[in-house]
């Protein structure tokens, strides 16, 4: 029978059918992207979509959230619980807002907030020149050394004497290391600064214990809830109970007006998903992953920036091969492998036409694939760049991708959590029983 969306728009049903088709021929390699499952899928395409909840659970400011401020408190608690924070704000609809809202908090426009340069793996919204960012804060940047491809702790700490920033921001959008957030907690207490981690692309190693989890040293840590995370688009930030009050104004009405309820009753899914031992062995697999496709790209004689990884992602420098970033992205796109043209540290070029790509392990990780399989794509990505500009052989990759994908089928079941000892809400009697 055709689905609603089928009989009244079949022209956008058909393209959501295409794109649902597109993600399962492909091998997707964008490390900022992943799956969901179909629990998250089908509460974040839920009614509570129609609601608007401006406020907090027990202070909102339109009637009806009988249902609203459980949904809240839910994805709050589980956000505590797994990231062990005093305090939880599930209600960024994104990273960069999560951002924005975590310095407006802590400090003044006009302040100085001191990130990663963004050609060196930083956000925008760390205060890179073309972002608002840079426009309200006064914006110091660091960079990791050029030599190196890591975070040099000496050279952060010295920057940060010599200008003072209100905030200094640990974490990367861009950065395949770990990063040491007790060493930036340091430098932040030395100068009388704030401390504010941006863990949105880690965020699911740091559940899953592969990386340090900020929490204890910083003041506010911001996430997004869809990468290594694995739940639907959106922004959390967590705080310690000093901070609570100022964050929460911060988000609302700060920042926003009504949170979105779907997402963050998927938020709430997907953390429940993420406090799994098949979670955390899914996070280790991811980083195996990253690392074994590391390997065998350096075989290939790859330049990677740091060479190599401690995350789910890879920064290749693509000088070395003569082809440019941008050309490698669209020439793999056409054989089906998902990836974006990036700069890197050692050639900090313009982020329109960089000669590096980025690449992670999130999405072929969700969808089963091991260290094997890692090596396959190494292949593929090499044949592609020896032969950047001969049409037959990137069709004969795509075939190649097409039949390894034919055999890693997206699950959409793929973590079922105990959930034996939930505590499911009773049916509230000001309810319509008869709907039910
Ligand atoms: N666009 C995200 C990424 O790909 O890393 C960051 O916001």
């Amino acid at each position: 029978m055709a689905t609603a969306l089928e009989r009244y728009d079949p022209q956008i049903y058909e393209l959501i059918r295409q794109e649902k088709a597109r993600q399962s021929a492909c091998v997707r390699l964008i490390p900022s992207e992943n799956y969901v499952s179909r629990a998250v899928m089908e509460a974040n395409g839920s009614c509570l979509t129609n609601k608007y909840s401006e406020g907090y659970p027990g202070k909102r400011y339109y009637e009806g959230q009988q249902v609203t401020d459980l949904v809240e408190t839910i994805a709050r608690e589980r956000a505590k619980k797994i990231f062990k924070a005093d305090h939880a704000n599930v209600q960024p609809y994104s990273g960069s807002v999560a951002n924005i809202a975590a310095y407006m908090a802590l400090i003044n426009p006009g302040d100085t907030i001191m990130g990663l340069s963004l050609p060196h793996g930083g956000h925008l919204t760390h205060g890179w020149k073309v972002s608002v960012t840079s426009k309200v804060f006064n914006s110091v940047r660091y960079t990791v050394d050029p030599n190196t491809g890591r975070l040099d702790y000496n050279q952060i700490e010295d920057l940060a004497k010599k200008y003072k920033p209100r905030i200094i921001i640990s974490g990367a959008t861009a950065y395949p290391r770990e990063i040491d957030f007790e060493a930036f907690g340091q430098i932040a207490k030395k100068v009388g600064a704030y401390h504010v981690s941006d863990i949105a692309h880690i965020a699911g190693l740091v559940v899953a214990g592969m990386h340090k989890n900020p929490v204890p040293y910083t003041d506010i840590v911001s996430t997004t809830t869809h990468k290594t995370l694995r739940g639907p688009r959106g922004g959390m930030l967590l705080c310690k109970a000093e901070h609570a009050d100022k964050v929460d104004k911060s988000v609302f009405p700060g920042m926003q007006g009504g949170p979105h309820m779907n997402t963050i009753a998927a938020i709430a899914v997907a953390l429940a998903e993420a406090d799994t031992p098949e979670f955390i062995a899914y996070a280790r697999q991811i980083v195996k992953n990253a690392k074994a496709l590391a390997e065998k790209l350096l075989e290939y004689g790859f330049n990677l920036s740091s060479g190599g990884t401690d995350n789910h992602l890879i920064l290749i420098d693509l000088r070395n091969k003569n082809v440019p970033g941008k050309k490698l992205a669209k020439a793999l796109d056409r054989a089906k492998i998902e990836t974006n043209y990036n700069t890197t540290p050692m050639a900090p070029d313009h982020p329109a036409n960089p000669s590096g790509l980025r690449l992670g392990t999130p999405s072929v990780t969700t969808r089963g694939m091991k260290e094997d399989q890692m090596h396959l794509i190494a292949g593929f990505i090499n044949k592609v760049v020896e032969n950047i500009d001969n049409e037959a052989v990137i069709e004969d990759v795509s075939k190649e991708v097409l039949l390894l994908s034919s055999q890693f089928p997206v699950p959409e079941h793929f973590i079922i959590p105990n959930r034996d000892n939930q505590d499911v809400p009773q049916p509230m009697d000001t309810l319509t029983p008869w709907l039910f």
